[in-house]
């Protein structure tokens, strides 16, 4: 983070000053071009390398020192790809051969060099550290002082220690209007709320990290409060939103509040300036069963932790086993804002977080809580595999969190589990074989974008989530191919920091084109010109402008419909349950990189 800024504009004034020293010839022979898209950090030193070329060029292509001056590896572009979202063609600059650590750019003659980028063995690591400090940037009710803040330093904003019972939210021992407090937590996004279903992946993407890759995060310091203690900086980070989570749960009766919420979105102001009335609303079952799922993998992970945070783990055992207990009595309380909007006041406008079916809920909370009990009535009370798919997660879809936690623990289930292993790793790898089949003849090379139906709302969580689906099927695969799992969600790291059809990298302050105006209350409020660092934005939207009516948009292609500017909420916003999975995926491949697991052959 702090050393990209200064690499740029020594890179900037190199550039600079050879382009004066050579005349206006250098400088038009090699402007800084936009047509060459790569990872705006860089590559690992024994992994793939590609740049991608967009138009029509071919010949030879360099990688030159990043002042420009020395050429160190010579290439020959490729085919010409054809993109099938748009038509338009590119070609690809694979310098994988060339290993040696140092800053480089890529030079295409006749069209100009790219961003410039390092080699070298961590280079996603201050990328993870930054998405996990992306998090604390994100919590509500603490100040952020200059100590850890920089200067993005703010106060405390939403203490919720007195959030009004909603009427939907009323209960024999909880009319409506009654006080509670249920302080702390991480703002969803670019809005000010606080949704429990949103936690549910975020927190089981980070919790899965830990358990992925203990070793590691034991390393990964954010520069947080908690630093200092026996407890990994991302698992300290994840504890700020559990316990606002433990506060959603009814004491008397296990359910727990679909959100916490103000009744309408507040304005861009300040967190701090934001005073409106905040609402718990509605019990749903699927916000009580993704809590149970969480707090029951929460359980697992914090127990070696005992000393340090004494009873927690029991703690969230309790919660979940009271949660699913709520679940079993209400198995079908579907949150539908409208329905509940006709019946009772103040309406609420905020996120809906709305689900059509929780069965995968159902999967993934049982499962949660068979691994860390071993009580198999858990396992027993639902159908692992209704059908053959293996659904990429995603808010309203969580089944495949259940899989990923099986497979994990694979080594330690009851017997009658452990049957189920085959077909498990079975569903993990060829969803891998499915993400990956055709994606070395895109015009991108990624599994991201093989289909415009990509290109959602979160876009970028799409390609982090696919990343790890990869991830996890290298880990369980006994494949002799499966190192074809890392490279593909190496290439989806590459194009989240820039080998896409837009250019950019997503992540707010790492690299050199980023979102400089998300949509994200903070960024736009606090008169700071950089956005708050370490955020993903939720990138590319074929219906963005539909969405957010935001004017600005200058494409329909599928695959080029991102604006960076606040208005664009549904195409710039940034979300937790995005930033999540990208910190996964940077942090688990420095983790397999750190033990040589990332390499181009097979
Ligand atoms: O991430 C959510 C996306 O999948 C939905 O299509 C969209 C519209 O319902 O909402 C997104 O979630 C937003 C949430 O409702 C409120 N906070 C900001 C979230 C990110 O845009």
């Amino acid at each position: 983070m702090t050393a990209r800024p200064f690499i740029r504009t020594l890179f900037q004034s190199a550039t600079l000053a050879a382009a004066l020293i050579a005349g206006r010839v250098q400088a038009q022979n090699q402007p800084l071009s936009d047509a060459i898209r790569l990872n705006q950090l860089g590559f690992y030193p024994n992994a793939p390398k590609l740049a991608v070329v967009v138009g029509n060029v071919t010949g030879p292509f360099q990688v030159m020192t990043s002042d420009v001056k020395k050429v160190v590896f010579t290439g020959t572009l490729s085919e010409a790809r054809t993109n099938t979202i748009s038509g338009k063609i590119t070609h690809l600059a694979d310098f994988s051969a060339f290993t040696k650590p140092g800053s480089y750019v890529v030079v295409v003659p006749g069209t100009g060099h790219s961003y410039p980028f390092d080699i070298r063995t961590d280079v996603h690591r201050d990328l993870a550290i930054g998405a996990i400090k992306g998090f604390y940037y994100q919590r509500t009710a603490i100040d952020l002082p200059a100590k850890f803040a920089g200067k993005w330093a703010r106060p405390a904003g939403h203490p919720d220690t007195r959030v009004l019972i909603h009427p939907s939210a009323a209960s024999a021992g909880r009319p409506a209007g009654t006080v509670i407090s249920s302080p702390k937590g991480w703002y969803d996004a670019g809005d000010y709320n606080k949704y429990i279903v949103n936690s549910g992946i975020t927190m089981a993407t980070l919790l899965s990290l830990c358990e992925d890759f203990p070793g590691y995060v034991k390393n990964l310091n954010t520069n947080i409060p908690e630093s200092s203690n026996q407890v990994p900086d991302v698992l300290d980070e994840t504890l700020w939103n559990l316990r606002w989570m433990l506060t959603m749960q009814d004491p008397a009766d296990g359910g727990v509040y679909h959100k916490l919420t103000n009744a309408s979105f507040d304005g861009m102001v300040m967190p701090d300036k934001a005073t409106k009335d905040r609402y718990v609303v509605a019990k749903s079952t699927t916000a009580t069963l993704d809590f149970a799922a969480v707090m029951a993998q929460a359980s697992r992970v914090l127990k070696p932790y005992n000393s340090a945070l004494p009873g927690l783990a029991d703690s969230c055992l309790t919660a979940a086993v009271n949660a699913w207990a709520w679940a079993n009595a209400n198995p079908q309380v579907m949150y539908n804002q409208r329905e509940m909007n006709a019946r009772f006041d103040p309406d609420v406008t905020t996120g809906g977080y709305e689900d059509r079916s929780a069965d995968d809920e159902w999967i993934w909370a049982a499962t949660e809580l068979y691994v860390t009990t071993k009580d198999e009535a858990y396992y027993k009370a639902v159908n692992l595999f209704p059908d053959t798919r293996t659904p990429l997660p995603s808010w309203p879809m969580v089944r495949t969190l259940a899989y990923y936690t099986l497979a994990r623990n694979s080594s330690n289930l009851t017997a009658i589990v452990r049957k189920d292993v085959p077909k498990l790793n079975q569903h993990l790898t060829s969803m891998a074989d499915s993400l990956i089949n055709g994606a070395d003849r895109q015009a991108f090379q990624t599994v991201m974008g093989k289909s415009a139906k990509d290109f959602i709302w979160g876009s970028s969580s799409e390609a982090a989530n696919q990343g790890i689906a990869l991830i996890q099927a290298y880990r369980y695969s006994t494949s002799p191919n499966r190192n074809r799992y890392l490279r593909y969600a190496l290439g989806n790291l590459d194009y989240l920091l820039g080998r896409n059809a837009v250019g950019y990298s997503f992540v707010t302050g790492y690299g050199d084109k980023t979102p400089l105006h998300p949509h994200h209350r903070p960024s736009v409020a606090d008169g700071i010109d950089a956005p708050v660092p370490g955020l993903l934005s939720g990138g590319t939207n074929a219906n963005a402008a539909r969405q957010d009516k935001c004017s600005g948009y200058t494409t329909t292609i599928a695959d080029e419909v991102y604006l960076d500017a606040d208005c664009s909420y549904a195409s710039n916003e940034i979300a937790i349950n995005w930033n999540a999975p990208l910190v996964y995926l940077a942090a688990a491949l420095e983790a397999l990189q750190n033990e040589q697991k990332v390499n181009p052959g097979q």
